[in-house]
């Protein structure tokens, strides 16, 4: 029994988790393959179809090719567009995703909460209404001093379009910024008609406890998400934080060890057994460029075999240099 989760019914038919893989493909051939409910590209140059299941992620990948990401359920799947939403079901999971532009909203926190409320009402009136995860993406995310900077812009956002949606707890999320139209904001999730189980950090204060200085409104993330069937757990965007304070600022090589015990901690919080494989892939968010081929290199060696995906992208912190973030099936 994974720890926490003791009083969560585990159904019969718990959902088996969506299966997430990397791959260097044609988009329509991924896209025509039974049971796939998405597909990510990654930069400026990626191919991006007409299909309410296709996002481009404004991150450059420092892949060439650039893999892109592909979610599979094992379901038919249906989709659609539903106003500025675009969104895939099958097999009681739910994708959606919105695409906002900060200047048709007035700004980052309207933008953000608009985003988050046409997301929750729109997955409140569907069956799949547990949001399980959640990535955001938006751009120049650390411009701005203090409580003016712009990812503390979108937490009130967030936090207000969220509602009391989450009142019984957050999904697990991601939040990076882009390098791209510095006006869009880009927000996915994974929902499912189960319930998922929240697992948290002994390491880390959880972010909704983080104190005053890092912003007026916490972050509103749990730090990973058992899946229903307790076959997968979504792993939030993890960082060199320890309690709530950066650690080893300027120093990649030390922010990565500490990351990597972090993602052990929280596998161990959640039950689960030490380590990562072949299955289990994450993704690797790098502030500067020239930092790239060393996390490569530190990954590969410290984790053979994992697929990583290498994306260029600010942490939400400006002194953290590169954050981690991924699945890992049981
Ligand atoms: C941290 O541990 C690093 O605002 O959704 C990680 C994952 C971080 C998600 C978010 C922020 C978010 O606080 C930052």
């Amino acid at each position: 029994m994974i720890q926490g989760c003791e009083n969560q019914q585990i159904q019969a038919l718990a959902r088996r988790a969506p299966r997430v893989a990397y791959r260097v493909a044609n988009a329509v051939a991924a896209l025509a393959e039974p049971g796939t409910l998405a597909l990510f590209g990654f930069g400026a140059g990626s191919a991006r179809p007409d299909d309410p299941r296709c996002v481009q992620v404004a991150l450059e990948s420092f892949d060439a090719p650039a893999p892109m990401e592909q979610w599979q359920v094992d379901a038919p799947v249906d989709y659609g567009t539903d106003g500025a939403l675009r969104w895939s079901a099958g097999g009681g999971w739910l994708f959606a995703a919105i695409e906002l532009d900060e200047r048709d909203h007035g700004g980052t926190t309207a933008t953000a909460k608009s985003a988050y409320e046409q997301l929750h009402h729109f997955v409140a009136a569907r069956g799949a209404q547990h949001v399980l995860r959640v990535w955001n993406y938006l751009g120049a995310i650390n411009r701005g001093e203090g409580d003016a900077e712009r990812y503390k812009h979108f937490c009130d956002g967030r936090a207000a379009g969220m509602g009391d949606f989450f009142a019984e707890g957050f999904p697990a999320a991601t939040a990076i910024g882009h390098h791209g139209d510095v006006h869009r904001l880009q927000v996915y999730l994974l929902a499912c008609d189960q319930p998922g189980c929240r697992v948290e950090n002994p390491r880390q204060i959880s972010a909704w406890r983080y104190p005053r200085q890092y912003g007026r409104t916490p972050p509103s993330f749990a730090r990973a998400m058992v899946l229903p069937a307790q076959d997968a757990l979504a792993i939030s965007g993890t960082a060199a934080v320890v309690g709530h304070a950066s650690a080893h600022l300027d120093d990649l090589d030390a922010q990565l060890h500490e990351t990597l015990t972090n993602l052990e901690a929280l596998l161990a919080s959640a039950g689960m057994a030490a380590g990562f494989d072949t299955q289990s892939p994450l993704k690797a968010y790098v502030r500067h460029a020239a930092d790239a081929a060393y996390v490569r290199e530190f990954l590969q060696h410290r984790l053979p075999g994992v697929p990583v995906l290498l994306l260029h992208g600010d942490i939400c912190r400006s002194e953290l240099l590169v954050e981690i973030d991924g699945w890992r099936y049981a």
